[in-house]
Parts: structure tokens; sequence; C-alpha cells
């Protein structure tokens, strides 16, 4: 303890920004309250408006959010922590959805910094998907249309705006977003208050309690104090039952591997069940004793306390994950604080073993593209491109419909990438290179974030459907996205597709979607649900995914030559960087109908002349 006081308030508060090595010290000033405050769970969101399509019968709810300041306080003698969060809390309310119902979730900014808002794990349209370029500044409100047309799944709502995506998110705006599927009530999971939410995070604070910013770290924010919900180092009282944990790691950059000891018997993991991640069910259940969780994941698991009644289980975290720093009490999660009688015995049965058909891409040994993740010249580049490179940021262009294997690369021992590809739900096939190959739960699932470990190679296969457009791929280290690791793929539109679709969503920018100045005439129920909503619905945006995809399999198993891309899929001059006083066109158009070969993926760009403001390290 001594050691704590030593290294505490003073010495290593803000001055050192750099990671101190070691598992000793602190850089945030010394934090006592462990395990004091119970496990905060964010409140439900409600709805506020709903129409119903009088032709199609189809439902749209709509959610309100506004994103503005708030306080908390999280060292009790020190001063209150200045954040900014979805509907000023953090994490955001719970937007809770069945399956088939869309949303209409307006964001409004009565903050002070712009935001993007993006729905991960949703195969939104491009123009709803929180392209980090489609900014809403300050004074002004933008309308999200969401499908909710996937499997059932945890999702989370969070910022994505172009260069301080890690400010914004770090601040508090990151919330979940939960779609209920009615094909899992087969399975008995626990429910109600037995379905908790576990969102990670992991935070520094100065000498006043406030927070430290990420805004001038362009290597990595790991954090020293771990918060669950928003609250540093939780309790939860439990039965001696299971429970369904759905966890989330919302932080910056750091990575987590969990596991549960007893407090009566530190050093033995516990069992558990990993049931479902980034897009809902496994195939299986998979029984495990730590969890790898990185940036941007989601895991769920089936934790049973009955066997520890009347003891306490601590959730820890190992130490030396891939390159993260580690500090004093970052081996350090929450507590469970079992009890000695349960007060709802239903949905605690055993779990089953086969828990869902996933709809994996169709096998293919060929890899269609390579993506380098690496440092270079002071930035963090794939294949050489930044986002910030807007002639060149988009490194593929998979013809709608078809699936392709992208192989990543981290050849770095010096850190490691969460990567997120927008739109698909992908496969992890192999992962060789580094210390681990694909994890038993990680092969049980589709994804839409895979850690690419210290110099591991992974590969991925997915199908690029149902919707055409453009889409951002990037590292989940919200440090490195911002200085600049990410780029974009074009799900090219196909010329002689045949589909009849009435709306075209090609393009993130397009200008009938873009953020709108706050006027109180949109506000009304009267205008959402007699104009707005109606609007939304008559689109057809979301409603014949299912027909899409056949259509799309069926023009494949048609064809006899290559797919021929439409003339021009995307024409967008609205693309320039908003830090940026040069517009740019940002989306080439299609120029071959050939599928793309392996030459695509290893172009090496020249740098084009930087048009934008954007702080360099
Ligand atoms: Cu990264």
């Amino acid at each position: 303890m001594a050691n704590f006081l030593v290294f505490g308030l003073v010495f290593f508060s803000t001055l050192f920004t750099a990671a101190i090595a070691g598992d000793s010290e602190w850089l945030s000033p010394v934090y006592t309250e462990f395990y004091q405050n119970p496990l905060p769970i964010p409140q439900d969101k409600p709805v506020k408006y709903q129409y119903t399509n009088p032709i199609t019968g189809k439902v749209i709810k709509y959610f309100e959010i506004d994103i503005k300041p708030f306080q908390a306080q999280v060292y009790s003698k020190l001063g209150p922590v200045n954040l900014v969060g979805y509907d000023g809390m953090s994490p955001g309310p719970t937007i809770r959805v069945e399956k088939g119902e869309e949303t209409v979730v307006r964001f409004v900014n009565r903050a002070s910094m712009a935001n993007s808002v993006h729905l991960h794990g949703s195969n939104s349209r491009a123009p709803f998907d929180g392209w980090a370029e489609d900014l809403t500044q300050p004074g002004q409100y933008k309308d999200y249309y969401y499908p909710n047309g996937q499997r059932g799944r945890t999702l989370w709502y969070h910022d994505h705006a172009i260069e301080h995506t890690a400010e914004n998110a770090y601040f508090g705006q990151a919330g979940l977003y939960i779609m209920h599927d009615p094909d899992e009530d087969r399975l008995g999971f626990p429910k109600g208050t037995y379905d908790v939410p576990m969102v990670l995070s992991s935070k520094q604070y100065k000498s006043n309690g406030d927070l430290f910013s990420p805004a001038s770290e362009t290597v990595s924010l790991y954090g020293d104090v771990i918060h669950m919900n928003g609250q540093p180092w939780p309790y939860l009282k439990v039965e001696p039952r299971k429970y369904r944990l759905r966890f989330l790691n919302a932080a910056v950059s750091r990575a987590f591997q969990l596991y549960f000891e007893k407090d009566t018997k530190t050093g033995t993991k516990l069992p558990f069940t990993v049931v479902a991640s980034d897009s809902g069910l496994l195939s299986t259940s998979v029984s495990a004793s730590t969890l790898e969780i990185s940036m941007a994941e989601r895991y769920e698991v089936i934790f049973d306390f009955a066997a520890y009644a009347n003891s306490n289980v601590t959730m820890r975290n190992n130490r030396d994950v891939q390159a993260d720093e580690d500090y004093n009490s970052t081996d350090k999660v929450m507590k469970f604080i079992v009890g000695g009688n349960v007060t709802d015995p239903t949905n605690n049965g055993a779990v089953p073993s086969a828990l869902s058909t996933l709809d994996t891409p169709a096998p293919k040994s060929t890899v269609d593209r390579t993506f380098k993740f690496e440092r270079s010249g002071g930035e963090w580049v794939i294949n050489g491109v930044t986002f910030a490179d807007v002639k060149n940021r988009i490194l593929a262009k998979p013809p709608r419909g078809t699936t392709e294997v992208w192989q990543l690369e981290n050849n770095s021992g010096g850190w490691s990438h969460p990567v997120h590809i927008h739109l698909v739900d992908f496969q992890i096939i192999s992962r060789t290179g580094g210390k681990r190959g694909v994890l038993p739960y990680e092969a049980a699932a589709l994804k839409d974030v895979v850690l690419l470990g210290v110099n591991e190679k992974v590969k991925v296969i997915a199908k690029y459907a149902p919707w055409d457009g453009v889409y951002m791929f990037h590292c989940h280290n919200l440090i490195h996205e911002d200085h600049d690791m990410m780029a974009a793929f074009n799900v090219s539109a196909l010329q002689d597709f045949g589909y009849p679709e009435t709306t075209k969503f090609l393009d993130p920018m397009e200008q009938r979607w873009r953020s709108k100045t706050i006027d109180p005439a949109m506000f009304t129920e009267e205008y959402i649900t007699g104009t707005l909503l109606p609007m939304f619905s008559g689109l057809d945006a979301y409603g014949s995914e299912d027909k899409i995809e056949k259509a799309l399999d069926d023009y494949y198993k048609t064809r006899t030559t290559g797919p021929v891309a439409a003339a021009s899929t995307v024409a967008s001059s609205t693309t320039a960087r908003t830090s940026s006083s040069t517009t740019l066109s940002t989306f080439s158009t299609i120029t071959s109908a050939a599928k793309t070969s392996s030459s695509s993926s290893t172009k090496t760009t020249s740098k084009t002349t930087s048009t934008t403001t954007k702080k360099k390290d």
C-alpha cells in the first residue's frame, strides 16, 4: 500500500503520458475504492414514436437521443469528471429492438464537437453507417435509418467522427443496441436481471479527478483505470444461478483476457460457456476459462454462480495481453458477490451444445486481397494508405454479392490491431505467425472484428452483400483509427443484376441524408409520424433483403462470364475531409468488370498532397 501512495497523485498523474514499463505504478491518481460501488446498468431507451406502413405492415420505431455534456464523480475525494454522452450518460441508454422492426434513431448534437454515429454490427445502408466524414456539427441532428434484419445480436452504437473518434468515444459516446431474435427463446437463456450488459473500458485520469484526454495521443491510450459500465472496479450482487453476461470491449486501446476466480481459491480459473459473439449465437456453445476480447468485439457468456453461493468471485484480466501496457491494477476488473438464494429459477437450465446454424460463406482456398496493417512514417497505414489519402483510400471493389478471402497482416511485435470490416459478418479461417491460432469461440462464430495480434496473419472470408455502396474498414484501436489506419471498400453495383431496386444508397455522403440544423418544426410528433417515418418506410431500403440475397445467388449461379459492374457506381464530390478547405472527388468509378486480382491489394500508393489540417505526429 505504501507503494501506491508513493506513486500516487504527484508523480504519475498527467505528466507521464508515455507508458511506464512495469506493472506496479499508476498513471492516474491512485484509486482506492475497489469493489465499493455497484455495477451501473444502463437504462433502456424508450421508443418515442412508432409508425406502421399501412400497405406493407412494416413497423418503424423512432428513438431520439441527445448528445450532451454531463458530469460524474469517479474519485470521491477529487473533482468531477466532465463527459459527453448519449442522453448525458455513459454508457448511453440501451436501445432494444426486435428483429424485423426497423428503426430510425435521431442523434441530436447538443455538445461542442462534431459527431458521426456508427451502429456497429448492423448492415445499414451506406448513408446511415456513420461514415467518418458524415459529420453532425453542434446544433445539427441526423436521422439514422437501421434495418434490424440480421440475426439477433448485441450491437453497439458509438462515435465514428473523423480524427476525433477516440475523444468522443472515450468521453462517453458508446452504448448498447440489443436486437432480440425470437429464434433465441428456444434456448432458455437467462433473461431480465439475469441478462447483464458488461461494457468494458480503460481510462486515465488527471490529478484533479477529470479525464486525461486522448486528443494528443498518436500511439495508444491503454489507460490504467478499468471500468465496467462506466464505473471503475465495481461489484455486482448475484444469485447462485446462471447469468448471461454480454461483454463489449469499448476501450480505446486495451484488449482483455478475462477470467474468473473464487476469492478463497485464487489462481484457479473458473469455467464458463461462450454462447454468442459479434453476429449473435455461436454455432455451438464453447466451454472456456479465459475470454479474449479486443476492442469492439462482443462475446456473450453463460456463467453459473450456483457453485459459489455465499462467496465472492472476482473477474480478473491477464497481464501481458498482446503488447498492451500494464499498470498497477489492470489485472482486476470487478467482483461478484454471490448470495444464497435464487428468486427466479426459470431460464436456468443446461446450455445446449448446438445453438444455431451460421450462414457461413462458401469455402474458398484462394486469397483475394492482402492488407498490411503497419506503422509507417509516423502514421498508421493499411497497405501504405491512410484515410486522409482520399484518392487512394478505396482499397477494394468487391462486386456486390461476391465472396472474398482477405488476408490481414501485422508484421510488428510492438502492437496489435483489432480489424473491423463494416457491413459484413465474416468467418475467421486461419491465424498464423503469432502465439495462438483461431480461438475455439472464434471458430464457432461469425464476426465483424478480429484481433490481429502481434506478428499475426489472419484470413477472413465474407460475402460482400446484400447492399452495394462504400463502407469503411479500419483498426479499432481508436488512436490508430484516428491516425489514420482506416480505408474503404466499394461494394460495386452490378449493371446487369436486374433486381428492381427503386432507391440507391451507394454514397455515404449523399446530400439527401446529411445532417440538418435543429428546427423545432422537425421534432413534432406530427412531422415525425406524418412525414419523416412514412418517407423512410417508402424507400424500399431494407424490405427485400432476403430476396436480394437470393437474386444475387441466382445471378452468380447463372453467369458464364464475370460480373458486369455498373458504369458509374458512385460519383460523389462531397467527400473531402471536413477539415479540408478543398473538395476532392473520392470515389473512382469502376472501369473494369473483371474480378480484381490480388494485385489490387498490394499496391503501394504515393501519398496525395495533403489537403487537410490533420494533426501529424
Ligand atoms: Cu491498430
